[in-house]
């Protein structure tokens, strides 16, 4: 999985990058406009890989793995820069976007004020700006096609596309959006960004943390976006990013007193990764055995064929039947051999929806 930190000039994306991979890049008091993006991989935390790795004692432990980048804010209006932004997250899963709440005059705002409700205004434009700029870019040249060459436009295509124009000049990004999979798949190459799911982070003031303030605020947000036709498709977790990294560089013992006396229940590192698995509809399956015991992430309703092509097409390809054991049943029985000995392995064909949890072994044949 890989998320795109964006949002404007000191929002806090590289203090927040840093919280989430425990790196230690200098967040500046000015606004950066240059320099290379900032990449992390960090480990999904999952409490049933530590205990299936105790168990098997593989010789290789993998979890899945979440890629952060990060890069210079983006500004508004100015299309160029921001292109610049939006074409290095055009792979990403994900954006987290975020917005500043925190109070702090030493740290320039660049529209001079704190003021979510505007700044997330401010930042769907972008997004849906750069759309607009692709979308036209499209339409001229398939009409230009048509002209010069003859060509006859993709009346699909041309259909999904003015649809789409209509909704984000309307101020509606396109990931809330009803698009069917015939639509999606005519638009894919555009490769928009307003398309992506999006993670609102507020970054609040620390001693916002506790209180009602945030859920307000959210509430305020909410309205901002309540004329958007789909809902689900972006969240908001509020947080602190300048004690989140505070936390990230401490030891974990440590860690937890401190969580505890500001009254926080999971560190960012660990929520971001949650909601973004809810967020894009994720869920894990696990692989044991000697060699290794590994997590795999897949989309929630993939059949047992397609979740093997995640290992290697050739499984795909050769796939006979799915070997299916729960990750509870195993720890309850605390064998494999009293699982199958209470009938508890199954044995799954291709369509087979994998669940969040099973434990899998496929047979295959090549
Ligand atoms: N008080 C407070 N300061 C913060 C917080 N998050 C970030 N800052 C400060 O705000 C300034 C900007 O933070 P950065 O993380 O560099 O922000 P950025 O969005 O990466 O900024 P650019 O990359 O320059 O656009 C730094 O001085 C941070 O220490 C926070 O939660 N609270
Ligand atoms: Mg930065």
């Amino acid at each position: 999985m890989k998320l795109a930190i964006t949002g404007l000039a000191n929002s806090g994306k590289t203090t927040l990058f840093n919280a989430l991979t425990g790196q230690n890049i200098e967040a500046t008091l000015y606004a950066t406009t240059s320099g290379d993006p900032h990449v992390g991989v960090v480990k999904v935390p999952d409490e049933r890989v530590v205990r299936l790795s105790q168990i098997y004692e593989p010789r290789k432990t993998t979890f899945a793995t979440v890629e952060y980048i990060d890069y210079i804010g983006i500004a508004q209006g100015d299309q160029d820069q921001n292109r610049l932004v939006f074409d290095l997250m055009k792979g990403a899963d994900a954006l987290v976007c975020v917005i500043r709440a925190f109070n702090d005059d030493s740290v320039v705002h660049p529209n001079g004020n704190i003021d979510p409700q505007r700044d997330l205004r401010a930042m769907e434009s972008e997004l849906i700006l750069s759309d607009l700029e692709l979308i036209e870019k499209r339409l001229d040249r398939m009409a230009e096609g048509q002209q010069k060459k003859g060509k006859k436009p993709d009346e699909g295509e041309k259909r999904t596309l003015e649809k789409c124009r209509e909704y984000l000049e309307n101020e509606i990004p396109l990931r809330n959006i009803e698009l069917g999979i015939e639509e999606a798949r005519y638009i894919r190459h555009l490769q928009f960004i307003s398309i992506l799911p999006m993670i609102v982070v507020l970054n609040i003031s620390e001693d916002h943390l506790a209180g009602s303030s945030a859920e307000k605020l959210i509430e305020v947000l909410k309205d901002t976006i309540s004329h958007y036709p789909l809902k689900e498709q972006l969240t908001f977790v509020p947080l602190s990013g300048k004690i989140e990294m505070e936390i990230s560089q401490l030891d974990d013992p440590e860690s937890e007193e401190f969580l505890k006396d500001l009254g926080i229940t999971e560190p960012a590192r660990n929520r971001l990764i949650h909601e973004s698995y809810k967020l894009l509809g994720l869920i894990s399956f696990l692989t044991v055995g000697e060699d290794e015991v590994r997590a795999w992430t897949i989309s929630s309703g993939t059949e047992a064929h397609k979740a093997a092509g995640k290992i290697h097409s050739d499984i795909e390809r050769g796939f006979i039947r799915a070997e299916v054991v729960s990750y509870s049943d195993l720890i309850e029985l605390g064998s494999m051999t009293e699982v199958k000995q209470k009938g508890l392995s199954r044995l799954e064909g291709k369509n087979y929806i994998v669940r969040d949890g099973d434990i899998i072994n496929f047979r295959f044949n090549v």
